[in-house]
């Protein structure tokens, strides 16, 4: 079982990456016992990336391991197809992409064909990224059924049946992508993706921990804590409130999100560290019961 963590992406002011920041992120993740990184993810602000910075990404992300996922998938698929070919150098665990988005009602036989061009071109093992809230698109099991040489998948979704469906009817890898189902994909799946990992790797690395030792009741606790954070998130608007969580709770910057996602106001940010302030004793309390 693994622990993947979409990371974020640290953006500079002037709306740059962040090399220096990029890297301390991951070298603290892996330290903190995640398996593999996710690059280019939601978290990771993936659709607002070009084909260069998400290129420049791996190559950041490279320099401190080869676990990495690299989405690359995108409307222009030259781009995609670009960046399949670029990976090639690259000695990692896989790529990625979610299916094409924005355009309504697309035939899911184009689709099915978008993800076999990956399968047929791709020099590593490719995983499907299927997030229907976002994309508006669904790769059920029925259509993966229907593409052969995929390695795995995340599914983003909360409904924990529809995930469950590609581990019955597939022989491919299984990630549920929901932050509020860790535990119950660290057990009956091949693990998780969850963004509430760049900021409580440690809560994370022990509910994995505790799940492998088939301790699940003990791996509920700390996800009850888990939750607690996760609902911070939640209440700021996650994508930017990840940013600040990961300073709170891991004592370093990672600089800023890429506007339109803007970051927390001031009040907010002092809003979202009262908040944190008040339930941070449990974070070291649980690590210490359970760790
Ligand atoms: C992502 O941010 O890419 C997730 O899977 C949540």
């Amino acid at each position: 079982m693994e622990i993947i963590v979409p990371n974020v992406t640290p953006f500079t002011k002037d709306n740059r990456i962040d090399k220096d920041r990029l890297k301390e992120h991951l070298e603290n993740l892996i330290e903190k016992g995640i398996d593999i990184i996710f690059i280019n993810g939601t978290t990771g602000m993936g659709p607002s990336l070009s084909a260069e910075e998400k290129k420049e990404i791996l190559n950041i992300s490279y320099d401190v391991t080869g676990k990495i996922i690299f989405q690359l998938g995108g409307l222009n698929l030259d781009d995609t197809l670009n960046l399949l070919q670029y990976s090639r150098d690259f000695d990692i665990i896989g790529v990625a992409s979610y299916s094409p988005y924005y355009y309504p009602q697309l035939p899911s036989k184009w689709v099915i064909r978008y993800f076999k061009t990956l399968v047929e071109k791709s020099p590593h093992p490719v995983y499907v990224y299927n997030f229907p809230a976002a994309t508006g698109f669904d790769m059920n099991y029925e259509l993966m059924k229907q593409i052969d040489g995929l390695a795995g998948l995340k599914d983003t979704n909360d409904n924990f049946v529809h995930s469950l469906q590609y581990k019955r009817f597939l022989n491919i890898k299984v990630y549920n992508g929901s932050d509020y189902l860790t535990v119950q994909s660290l057990t009956y799946l091949d693990g998780t993706v969850t963004a509430g990992g760049n900021y409580m790797p440690e809560l994370l690395s022990l509910q994995k921990k505790l799940v492998s030792e088939g301790k699940i009741n003990d791996a509920f606790e700390v996800q009850k804590t888990y939750y607690k954070f996760l609902d911070i998130a939640r209440k700021y608007g996650q994508m930017s409130a990840h940013y600040i969580l990961v300073k709170e709770l891991q004592g370093y910057d990672v600089g800023y999100p890429r506007e339109p996602l803007y970051p927390l106001t001031e009040d907010e940010i002092k809003q979202l560290e009262a908040d944190v302030k008040e339930i941070k004793n449990e974070y070291t309390f649980i690590l210490d019961k359970y760790g």
